[in-house]
Parts: C-alpha cells; structure tokens; sequence
C-alpha cells in the first residue's frame, strides 16, 4: 500500500477537529492507514505563563494579530522538505475542487488556523506555501475552515471511499450541479417519480440526467459555465 497522507492541524481549539477527524469517512481513512491526522496545541508552543498565541496590531486598530513566534515554532516542529504549509484566511484563493484533488496528490499538510483578522504577515511571507478561504463570510477563526478542507481533500485519496466510485460521476469533478435524485417509494404524499427513471433505457436515462444538471446549473448557478468554458479553453491551451 501507497505512503498515507499526513496531516497535521495546528490551531488554539484542538478539540474542536478531534471529533471530526474520529468520525465517518475520514475516521476510516485513519483507520485504515490511509491518513494520518495529528492536531497541534499551538499553546503548547509559547513560553510565557498565559501562553500567549496573538496580540494587539502594530498601528492600531481593531482585533488581535496572531504572534509569528509560537506558529514558526510549531510548524518547525514538523515541516519536512516535501510538506505543504496551508494558512486559512479569509484572504486566501476560493477553495475549490481543482485544489482538493492537487492537495490530495500531496504526502504532507500542515494547516495553519488563524484568527479571522489574522496573522503576522512575516508568517504569510516565509513559512506559508499556499493560502486558502472557504468563503467570504466571517468564521470566528481557521479550525472548522481546515475542517471542510480536510473532508474535501481526504476523500479524493484513492481507496478513502472503497468501491463506490463516486468521485469521477460527480457534478464538482464536471463543473455542472447534480441532476434530480429519486429513491423509493415511486410515489409519496402523490409526488411521483420521473417515468423515465423507471423505464429502464439506460441511454434514455443519462440524456435526462444530463439536460436535467445543464439547466439546474443554468438557472442557479451560471458562473460554474462560465468557468467551465475557461478551463476547457486552458485544457486546450496547455
Ligand atoms: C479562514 O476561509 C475563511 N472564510 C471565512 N472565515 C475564515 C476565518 C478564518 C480563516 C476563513
């Protein structure tokens, strides 16, 4: 069996993402010798009484900064030549399924979870190899951030999820939204199931399937064709 992917979560709420990481999919990947997950108190890494992890911004100004010391520390304390250092901010690239599968490809991660105001720009300058954001909306810090990548990334592992070969039909890997699903009962509270996924034509069916996904993206989410046609048109380019 292939090396697992290690990765490593360095964050002020440990607790938060132990759970998590026990649970479902990624508690079997883990258990499987797939992956390997460790989470960092990042308090275990400073020096005073109070453990000290941010402080107030140099200039002035709202919020607290966290410190560079206890993060160089910490990821010191693991980094290899190959690691991947990943800072979640809100000032990262939109996290996306291109870079789930690229991470998942990987053989080390560190997660870095700051505050939502941040970190001290010396961490983002020289100990950061790739920033990523979950969304524009205001998480209170990174660790649940690192959490959805974590899930994101884990699952593309080959032999994270064993035979049901859901990766490659999926409507994320395609650019496109799912289509309509059904299961039984054929009819419930007189809502029907679509005939045509009883008829059993296969050809049928999948002509359905694809209209059905082409105009749900459509309507609700016509920036997914766009970015679509460009990565078709980078496809080709390169
Ligand atoms: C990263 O991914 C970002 N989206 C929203 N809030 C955040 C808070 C801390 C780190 C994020």
């Amino acid at each position: 069996m292939s090396d697992p992917l290690e990765i490593d979560v360095i964050t002020i709420f440990p607790g938060m993402l132990r759970g998590f990481l026990e649970e479902s999919m990624l508690g079997r990947a883990a258990a499987s010798g797939l992956a390997v997950f460790r989470t960092i108190d990042l308090r275990d890494f400073t020096e005073d009484v109070h453990r000290t992890t941010d402080d107030r911004p140099y200039g002035g100004g709202p919020g607290m900064v966290m410190k560079p010391e206890p993060l160089f520390k910490a990821v010191e304390s693991v980094r290899r030549p190959e690691s991947r250092v990943v800072l979640m901010t809100p000032q990262g690239e939109p996290f996306g399924q291109r870079r789930a599968e690229s991470l998942s490809r990987e053989r080390h991660l560190i997660f870095v979870c700051g505050h939502y105001e941040g970190v001290d720009e010396r961490v983002r300058e020289s100990l950061v190899t790739d920033e990523i954001s979950i969304g524009d909306y205001v998480l209170t810090n990174g660790a649940l951030a690192a959490a959805v990548v974590v899930d994101a990334v884990v699952r593309l592992v080959p032999g994270v999820l064993g035979g049901e070969g859901a990766t490659e039909d999926e409507s994320f890997s395609e650019g496109l939204l799912e289509y309509p699903q059904y299961t039984r009962p054929a009819s419930f509270r007189g809502m029907d199931v679509p005939g045509i996924l009883k008829s059993g034509n296969h050809a049928e069916v999948d002509r359905w399937r694809r209209e059905q996904a082409a105009e749900r993206t459509r309507s609700r989410r016509p920036d997914l064709i766009t970015k679509r046609t460009e990565e078709s048109k980078d496809d080709e380019g390169g």
